[in-house]
């Protein structure tokens, strides 16, 4: 079910539970402020979540309420991964749903990376 993105955090949600070591994740990378770990449901060769460890619901939050460390340390951690996994000269996508109409499932933010083929057009 899609995610209001103006609803109050859900600490059961199961990007919490990977965070809190309660159900597994094949782990990327991970710092200070970030996690970031293999999608169950790949929708690319290469199909990477990166979210931050602060208990933010969507984009929309965390823009608004997260430090300027944290928002400085999330974007530094995307930007590594990608480069980390060789996907800068190829080529890759990153996308965060945010919201019902966004098809958002997960109720904590995360940042997709999408690489490994061609990726069609932007709106598909
Ligand atoms: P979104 O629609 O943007 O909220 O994408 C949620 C993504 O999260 C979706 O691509 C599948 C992935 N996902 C859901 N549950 C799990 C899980 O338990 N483990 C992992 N690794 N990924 C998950």
């Amino acid at each position: 079910m899609a995610v209001d993105a103006t609803q109050p955090y859900d600490d059961q949600n199961v990007f919490a539970k990977i965070l809190r070591g309660e159900i597994p994740c094949r782990k990327v990378y991970e710092d200070e402020w970030s996690l970031a770990f293999h999608d169950i449901n790949p929708q690319s060769p290469t199909h990477i979540l990166v979210i931050p460890k602060g208990a933010y619901v969507s984009w929309d939050d965390f823009s608004a309420k997260a430090s300027d460390g944290e928002i400085t340390g999330f974007v530094r951690a995307v930007g590594f991964v990608a480069r980390e996994a060789g996907l800068v000269a190829p080529g890759y996508r990153l996308l965060a749903n945010t919201g019902t109409n966004s098809h958002q499932e997960v109720p904590h933010l995360h940042v997709h990376v999408f690489a490994g083929r061609q990726l069609g057009p932007l709106l598909a």
